[in-house]
């Protein structure tokens, strides 16, 4: 598992940076959209900083992390004295690139075969429709993909997953509702194992955060998955709501004290103006954005690209 954080991300395809443009529409017309004309009619005082940061804490980019980024390209404006207006947007740019994170890491595309990708969040955030999108995607990649129905608390959500399974094309391991959950991912490995599937996408249950039992469960499904596949990297994705804004980030942070998560699904980010949020993900939880969901249609999904999602906001 050394390697999983080592790999330098991919220049995005032409068709996922149209994904990332319509998904940060919303966000472009809102208060993020307005810090170039902040920087284009004026010269640079601390009224502008002052505004700066309103601007940001208007598109959710929070508290914390919109001080930060305005101290940080303030104290870049004033290191490298820049004095006009756009070179002290380029400045917010860059800050705004590097809050993002540098992380390296193995898309899921690039993970060696027999991984499993257990897939967490809370419920209504849009865990069953990454899966399917994610399917899609590693299936468009050439890589083979299983489904595994972990998500047995509700019938309905063992049946959305079939759906998705049967419209995607790709196999499903699933039992009765109710039934047991590790059971379910134990059984779905074997199945990939034998059948030679490379990659096993997991659906778990989504109940409120707050109930004990989930976590708990959580952690049983990744040591169950641990003991079917020793060999193979097992990691957990957590998927966010960009539309409630630092809410998810609230929610995010209670799922992390419990459960060891290596990456992040920021879904419905074309549904708000609020697209702010994706600051706050990694300057505040230190997990990276690996996928952004950007629409309700399986193909509605874009590996994450920091540097692309910044130039998006300011074309
Ligand atoms: N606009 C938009 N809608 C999305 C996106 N991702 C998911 N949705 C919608 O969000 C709703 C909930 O999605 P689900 O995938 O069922 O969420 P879940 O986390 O599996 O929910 P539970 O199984 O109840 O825990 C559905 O109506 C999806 O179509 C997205 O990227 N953009
Ligand atoms: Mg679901």
């Amino acid at each position: 598992m050394r390697d999983l954080f080592r790999r330098a991300p991919k220049t995005p395809t032409p068709e996922q940076k149209e994904h990332i443009e319509e998904a940060v529409q919303k966000t472009r017309e809102g208060a993020l959209g307005r810090i170039s004309s902040l920087f284009r009619e004026q010269v640079i005082t601390g009224e502008t900083w002052d505004q700066l940061e309103e601007l940001l804490i208007q598109a959710d980019v929070g508290p914390v992390t919109a001080m930060t980024l305005v101290e940080r390209a303030r104290e870049e404006v004033e290191r490298e004295e820049i004095r006009t207006p756009v070179e002290a947007e380029t400045a917010i740019r860059r800050q705004m690139v590097h809050i993002l994170g540098e992380v390296d890491f193995v898309p899921v595309e690039d993970m060696p075969d027999g991984t499993v990708v257990l897939v967490v969040g809370v419920n209504g955030s849009g865990k069953t429709t990454s899966i399917a999108k994610l399917a899609t995607y590693l299936h468009h990649q050439g890589r083979s993909v299983l489904l595994a129905a972990g998500d047995t608390f509700r019938a309905a959500a063992i049946d959305q997953l079939r759906v998705w399974a049967e419209r995607v094309g790709v196999p499903i391991v699933a039992h009765q509702p109710e039934a047991d959950p590790g059971a379910v991912v134990f059984d779905a490995i074997k199945a990939a194992q034998s059948r030679g599937a490379q990659i096993v996408l997991v659906d778990t249950a989504g109940r409120l955060h707050t109930k004990f039992n989930l976590m708990e469960e959580l952690q049983k499904l990744k040591r169950v998955a641990n003991k079917a596949a020793p060999d193979a990297p097992v990691v957990s994705l957590l998927v966010v709501d960009a539309t409630t804004g630092q809410n998810a980030i609230l929610q995010a942070k209670s799922f992390l004290q419990s459960v060891n998560v290596d990456g992040i699904v920021l879904t419905k980010l074309d549904g708000t103006a609020k697209g702010g949020v994706v600051f706050s993900v990694f300057n505040e939880l230190k997990v990276p954005i690996w996928y952004i969901g950007t629409g309700e249609k399986p193909d509605a999904f874009a590996p994450f690209d920091h540097l692309q999602f910044v130039n998006a906001l300011f074309e």
